[in-house]
């Protein structure tokens, strides 16, 4: 994949932080990790992709979305006012069921290649986990501090899919770097005053650009801030998880195969079977 053609100054924002991270990209580049990257993956639990998405494909993914906005398209989350109208809504549910161009998103090679150095070969996307859309229209409240996955989880990887530019000041999501690797379970959520929590002093805000893709272990401790800008910030939130060798359940319909096949690797209960 020529990731460098796809590149225009269009894709970047003014900001020069984000220009540095993501341009500059030799052609032909994989995004497959290096082992560097996957230890730091490891260490961290978080991996944010050097590159952003096609240009064309962010804004055929705005088109569809500021639609569903319009037309209050459910299933929806609101926000906490009393009023529903397109600016109340903080969350688009079941995206992938709503159009193909947010499965077009969810299986770019981008993606799948760098998931692949975390899950191996065969991996499959999730319909009933995440699979939304974070509106964060201006003034939307925190995302709490949360975890996804209990911490004694099968390593499943959130995507989160930036259609917007993501900055400090409208919320950027902010991570507690190795918190997926924490020797105790701790509680789901920390709701309450976002900044006041101890995890907020713990963690790193990690900005986007419109187009990036940032993946990290559904165990890792994260949340966001209040939007005080006054426009949205929108994201697409979805779950990896590696076809587990031993799942013996192969046609589960929550699960899309989107990359190698549904093998099993089990221990065979008889010579016959070898
Ligand atoms: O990006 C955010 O505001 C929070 C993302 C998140 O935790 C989610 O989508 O479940």
């Amino acid at each position: 994949m020529d990731i460098a053609e796809d590149l225009s100054d269009e894709d970047f924002t003014s900001n020069p932080f984000h220009s540095f991270l993501y341009t500059n990209l030799p052609p032909n580049s994989s995004m497959s990790l290096s082992d560097e990257d996957i230890w730091y993956c490891k260490q961290n639990g978080y991996y944010r992709i050097p590159a952003t998405l096609p240009n064309a494909l962010v804004e055929r993914l705005n088109q569809v979305t500021d639609h569903h906005i319009q037309t209050m398209r459910e299933p929806i989350l609101w926000e906490k006012t009393k009023a529903r109208t397109p600016a109340d809504i903080r969350r688009l549910s079941k995206i992938l069921a709503r159009d193909p161009v947010y499965m077009e998103a969810a299986t770019q090679p981008l993606i799948l290649d760098a998931l692949e150095s975390l899950l191996g070969p065969n991996i499959e996307l999730l319909t009933n986990k995440h699979n939304h859309l974070m509106v964060r229209p201006p003034g939307s409240a925190a995302v709490p501090w949360h975890t996804g996955e209990e911490i004694y989880d099968p390593v499943l990887f959130t995507a989160l899919i930036y259609l917007e530019e993501s900055t400090i000041e409208n919320g950027c999501i902010r991570i507690v770097p190795g918190s997926h690797q924490r020797p105790f379970r701790g509680a789901k959520r920390y709701p309450g005053e976002f900044r006041a929590q101890a995890l907020y002093h713990r963690a790193l805000p990690l900005p986007m650009p419109r187009g990036g893709i940032l993946l990290f272990d559904d165990r890792l401790y994260h949340g966001s801030d209040a939007n005080r800008t006054d426009h949205s910030r929108r994201s697409m939130t979805l779950a990896y998880r590696a076809h587990d060798a031993h799942d013996v359940f192969k046609d589960d319909p929550e699960k899309i195969l989107v990359r190698g096949e549904r093998i099993y690797t089990g221990h065979p209960h008889s010579l016959a079977e070898k």
